[in-house]
């Protein structure tokens, strides 16, 4: 029987109990497209600075994870050069807005693989062993192959941070939520272009009795692991 070894006390709404072994920490889409100036966050029309801010924290979160053995799996978003796995939908909103996916951009096509734009920011470069998850949607789960790798290191436990907290970490929290694992968000190691939707997915996640999971700030989680 997997029981918690773990209980982290700050989290909210009640303490997080987990067990370091069948947890796995869950770095989301912290690329260039919308990490860096000029790429595809940014020229939504958005201030990349809060996602910027977190790349410390989450590097302290990255250096406790891997010093405790926690699998860590990165992800990001993006498409084949052909944009054969980009729904139209999503494409003609990208152009409108004038960010279109596969156009050229300072970083090379816009949230298109193989570019530079698609890469982890280098402060949180996977180190090898780690998988990396390219995804075309929002959600992790989505058409990748995350759920095999969770399974297969028997995880039921996610830590999740990184950008945005309502789009890409709330879709990937509710999919996880709806697969019965148990999700953690680490609030000041996730971040929104505009605090207010940061604010408001934070809220979402731990309200009704933690209706999707758990969220808690990252130096506790960090001590927690340290013990
Ligand atoms: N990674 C992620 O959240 N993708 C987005 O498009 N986010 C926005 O907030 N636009």
């Amino acid at each position: 029987m997997n029981y918690p070894l773990i209980e982290l006390g700050e989290a909210l709404p009640y303490p997080f109990g987990f067990r370091p072994a069948g947890t796995a920490l869950i770095v989301i889409d912290m690329q260039n497209d919308f990490c860096a100036p000029g790429g595809f966050g940014e020229r939504l029309g958005n201030d990349i600075a809060p996602a910027r801010a977190i790349i410390p924290v989450i590097s302290g979160v990255l250096d406790a994870a891997r010093m405790t053995g926690l699998l860590v799996v990165h992800t990001r978003e993006g498409h084949l050069p052909d944009l054969s796995d980009c729904p139209p939908s999503k494409l003609e909103r990208s152009r409108r807005q004038g960010a279109g996916i596969g156009d050229i951009g300072p970083m090379g096509r816009i949230l298109i693989r193989g570019e530079r734009g698609h890469e982890i920011v280098s402060e949180l470069a996977p180190v090898p062993g780690e998988p990396v998850i390219d995804k075309p949607g929002k959600g992790a789960f989505y058409r990748t192959n995350l759920r095999n790798i969770l399974e297969e290191s028997h995880i039921e436990s996610l830590i999740l941070c990184g950008v945005t907290t309502h789009v890409c970490v709330h879709t990937t929290l509710r999919e996880a939520n709806d697969r019965g694992y148990r999700c953690l968000v680490l609030e000041d190691a996730t971040a929104a272009f505009d605090p207010a939707d940061h604010e408001a997915a934070i809220h979402m996640v731990r309200q009704q009795g933690g209706i999707f999971g758990w969220t808690s700030a990252a130096a506790p989680f960090i001590a927690a692991l340290q013990t």
